[in-house]
């Protein structure tokens, strides 16, 4: 069969795919060489994209409560259920939470639906946990929401600062091209973030800041650049408005040590930075969730914007201040109006929009006026007042902050739906109504990524079972509450050209994003469309979309920071693994990106495990006053003092522990409404155990194991859990599967060891000690695939002697750190290359790369 370009399902690099179907539910997934983003590049997430289409886990059919409905029963209660509550509540009593993982066309006629139709704009995204200080800040600064940045600009640049982005992780093709301007160029890297991550390993400069001074730091570098002639007055004359106040006492309190000791670095680090910085002009600052997801997040954005329009680094190659976007379709998202806090196109609630918006939708009931933004959406919601709730393509009893209230106010609430393509997800057990969504691979429409290339995502694969795509199942629900004609769409094409024709509607250039060259592409041009990128080189000419076509320098101050309190003296900064994607819907499936980080893992320094007796591997229960998890415990130098991280992935579906959701505080940014996910006062305890061990299962186990600690990941033909407990652990007997009954158990010793086999092959394997080691998991989950199983099940391992990889490091090529490290010591290799060359590892993907560097660079201090 021949290959369908399409655009990966996850980041916001938004990488070109070749897919190409090799059966029913089977695919082998490439990089696209044509596509801009990517030029034929992919992470190890999108290598591994086939690993996740199967249909295990999918929802295929409308459910009503736990009973299986035609789409007809559905969609009418649905309708009719909104229509009720709006009848008799009003409008604002509804609410939409949506998605940066829908396509455009399907945010488009979700935000119509609510904000022409409903006549509330009760419509908001889990982009505002992730985009909106970005958002807040653009409008402040240029007038509109626009990102002054593409990716030739890192081709083009001589300096790269990354702030609160640990790129090599969660954008690792755009991390691969920084790595190659550094070639190609000498391009310089300077990382600040409080953790040294692994983008933070290959730069030229870490700056391990303390969290939530990023405005002093920037502050400090703008006072540097005005006392080392950096600042570009003929710009700021010509293109800026300056406040009369703006630089009155600017620079007291900033100079670079009163800096280096806000920010507690080392004043000789600092000044490498400021002085690199002040001496070249093609710089660009790239910034993400460090940057927005704070109480400061706004200012924070305004600070790195009011650095680059101060020196007049922006509108030329290779200078720019750069947000970088999460999901797959933040920015299409944006470009909709899909934020409760804006209207449509780009444009706000300004009187005339209301009425320019109106008049183009034919829309009976305008909102007037913005909606609740996501923390008060579920606010409100927990106070009863939202009556009806549709969350799509979201898992916010997962993602919210305090998620502990969000499932009791969707436990309360009097109607929800939810739309995903999963059956069962944290959210979705709360849901009246439950719809099978299309999922990637099977939805067509379009996507932009981070620097505005608009690509489309394309079908390849049949819709299975009942699923729909979303555009379809919303319009489906506006007919049915009335309005038949404003949402007779029969395909995404009709939906595209409706969104560009109502960016250009009325627009004299004064809204930057405008697409009317696409307005009356025909079908076929839609199908066959190559990516392209809007806006050109935004502000090339140095005009702003603002009313006197300046842009802004926005005052912003440093917050003072808080004193540690005494029952949370930790602060708590949560984020992401390289290998899995949110809430695990779908990388949760694949084997092999499971075992990069297998388990959830609170990382605390050294000195702190050492005075709180935390030890590495055991486990600890991390408290905030919101709420608490167990996590296992990996001590980390890369973690400054006193302050902890977890990942965001795990969920009920998955883990007992591992609930970072639900320590979070559910305050935000005044301005931006995003929530500050990073700083969060918290506290930590080690929990011992009595016992721990593994269960390996074909297929799935029935139900999560009931202990203290279970977390599951996929593996090869079924699943495996990490136990540990106290009690009795003949309790977990019960999970097993039927079969023939092998055991070896020393109640004595406290060793349980049972295997099931079932027709010659193993079904299930339990192993549970209470002193002694456990086998590597390796041996037994490969037995899973064996037709016959070996005879030495019980001893985990097989006759003779057996290797143990240790975890794996490269996922392509399931090599694993054991190996990787031994054949460093054996072959005396002395870089990446000549790894990539022994083992194959990093020679794929290459997302990798960065930790096989920092292994190389481990083993010569080792050995020095
Ligand atoms: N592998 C993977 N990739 C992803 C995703 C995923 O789930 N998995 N999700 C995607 C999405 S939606 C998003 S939004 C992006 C997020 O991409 P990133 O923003 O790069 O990821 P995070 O891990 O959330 O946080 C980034 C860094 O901010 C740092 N930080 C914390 N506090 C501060 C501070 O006060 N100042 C500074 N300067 N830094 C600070 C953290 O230590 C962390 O290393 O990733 C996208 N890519
Ligand atoms: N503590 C903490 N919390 C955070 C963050 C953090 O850094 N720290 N980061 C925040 C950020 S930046 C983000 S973006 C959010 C992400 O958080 P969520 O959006 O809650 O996470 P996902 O797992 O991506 O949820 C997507 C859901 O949509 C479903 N889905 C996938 N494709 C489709 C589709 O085409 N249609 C439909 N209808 N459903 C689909 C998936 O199965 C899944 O259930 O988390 C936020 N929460
Ligand atoms: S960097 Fe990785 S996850 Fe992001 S779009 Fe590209 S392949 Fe997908
Ligand atoms: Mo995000």
């Amino acid at each position: 069969m021949s290959a369908t370009k399409t655009t990966c399902a996850y980041c916001g690099v938004g990488c070109g795919i070749l897919a190409t179907p090799t059966g029913e539910r089977t695919a082998t997934i490439a990089g696209d060489a044509d596509h801009p983003a990517n030029r034929g590049r992919l992470c190890s997430k999108g290598t591994h994209l086939g690993e996740t289409i199967g249909l295990d886990g999918r929802l295929l059919h409308p459910m009503i409560g736990q009973r299986r409905a035609s789409w007809d029963k559905a969609l009418d209660l649905v309708a009719k259920r909104f229509r009720d509550t709006i009848a008799k509540h009003g409008p604002n009593s509804v609410a939409f939470y949506v998605s940066g993982q829908l396509l455009t066309e399907d945010y488009y006629v979700a935000n119509k639906l609510m904000k022409g139709f409903i006549g509330s704009a009760n419509i908001d995204t889990n982009s505002r946990l992730c985009m909106s200080s970005a958002v807040a800040g653009h409008m402040r600064a240029f007038g509109e929401d626009i990102v002054p940045a593409s990716y030739d600009d890192l081709d083009a640049a001589d300096l790269i600062v990354l702030v609160g982005s640990n790129t090599a992780w969660c954008h690792p093709v755009v991390y691969q091209r920084i790595m190659a301007a550094r070639v190609a160029r000498g391009t310089k890297l300077v990382v600040i973030d409080p953790r040294r991550t692994e983008t933070a390993d290959e730069a030229d400069l870490h700056l391990a800041i303390r969290p939530g001074t990023d405005v002093a730091l920037m502050h400090g570098l703008l006072a540097w650049c005005r006392a080392n002639g950096a600042i570009d007055d003929a710009y700021l004359e010509r293109h800026v408005a300056t406040p009369d106040d703006f630089w009155n006492g600017f620079g007291e309190g900033s100079d670079l040590w009163s800096t280096a000791r806000t920010c507690d670095v080392a004043p000789d680090d600092l000044r490498r930075f400021f002085d690199l910085f002040a001496a070249t002009p093609r710089t660009v600052t790239m910034f993400s969730q460090g940057v927005n997801q704070s109480l400061s997040g706004t200012d924070q954005v305004n600070a790195i914007i009011n650095l680059h329009l101060a020196t007049g680094r922006i509108g030329k190659p290779g200078a720019a201040p750069f947000s970088i976007t999460g999901q797959p379709n933040a920015m299409g998202g944006r470009e909709v109006g899909g934020l409760a806090s804006t209207l449509a196109a780009h444009m706000d609630f300004a009187p005339e929009n209301v009425a320019r918006v109106g008049r183009f939708w034919a829309a009976p009931n305008m909102a007037t006026k913005p909606g609740l933004k996501a923390l008060d959406l579920f606010r409100e919601l927990g106070h009863g007042r939202i009556k009806a709730l549709w969350v799509m393509a979201t898992n916010p009893a997962v993602s919210m902050p305090d998620a502990g209230r969000v499932r009791e106010a969707l436990a309360a609430c009097p109607f929800v739906v939810v739309s995903d393509v999963i059956a069962e997800t944290d959210t979705s057990v709360h849901a009246h109504v439950r719809l099978p969504a299309a999922a990637w691979g099977e939805k067509d429409g379009t996507v932009t990524n981070s620097d505005r290339t608009i690509s489309r995502q394309r079908a390849f694969l049949p819709l299975p079972g009942g699923a729909k795509p979303d555009w379809w199942i919303v319009k489906e629900v506006g007919r049915r509450m009335g309005w038949k004609t404003a949402f007779a769409y029969d395909r995404p094409a009709e939906i595209w050209r409706e969104h560009c024709r109502l960016s250009g509607y009325e627009n004299q250039g004064e809204r930057l994003f405008a697409l009317p060259g696409q307005a009356a592409s025909g079908n076929a041009a839609y199908d066959a469309m190559e990516p392209f990128r809007w806006g050109g080189t935004p502000f090339a000419d140095g005009r702003y979309p603002t009313p006197d076509g300046r842009a802004r320098l926005v005052p912003v101050v440093q917050k003072p920071l808080a004193k540690p309190l005494a029952d949370w003296p930790m602060t708590l900064n949560t984020g992401r693994y390289r290998d899995q994607w949110h809430t695990m819907s779908r990388t949760g499936l694949s084997p092999k990106l499971a075992r990069h980080r297998e388990e959830p893992a609170v990382e605390v320094h050294p000195d702190d495990a050492t005075a709180l007796a935390l030890t590495d591997g055991g486990l600890a229960r991390v408290m905030t006053p919101q709420g608490d998890s167990l996590f296992r415990v990996r001590v980390a130098a890369t973690q400054r003092r006193g302050e902890l991280f977890t990942p965001i992935h795990w969920t009920d579906r998955n883990a007992t522990g591992g609930r970072t959701g639900l320590l979070p505080r559910p305050l935000a940014d005044p301005i931006s409404g995003q929530p500050g996910f990073k700083a969060t006062p918290a506290s930590i305890a080690a929990v011992a155990t009595a016992w721990r061990g593994f269960v390996i299962v074909a297929g799935e186990l029935a139900a999560r194991p009931d202990c203290l600690w279970a977390t599951r990941v996929a593996v090869p033909c079924g699943t495996a859990w990490e136990l540990a407990g106290d009690g009795d652990p003949a309790a977990l007997d019960a999970l097993l599967p039927p079969g023939e009954r092998l055991e070896a158990i020393d109640a004595a010793r406290g060793t349980r060891r049972i295997a099931i086999v079932r027709d010659g092959r193993l079904a299930a394997a339990l192993f549970v000690t209470r002193d002694g080691s456990l086998p590597p998991r390796d041996w037994l989950v490969a037995q899973l695939a064996e037709p016959q199983a070996a005879p030495t099940l019980l001893a985990g391992r097989a006759p003779g002697v057996q290797v143990d990889r240790g975890p794996i490091v490269c996922a392509c090529f399931d090599v694993g750190l054991k190996t990787i490290l031994s054949t460093i010591a054996a072959q005396r290799l002395t870089d990446v290359a000549a790894i990539g060359s022994a083992l194959k590892a990093g020679t794929n993907c290459g997302s990798c790369r960065p930790a096989l560097a920092k292994l190389l660079a481990e083993g010569s201090t080792h050995a020095a």
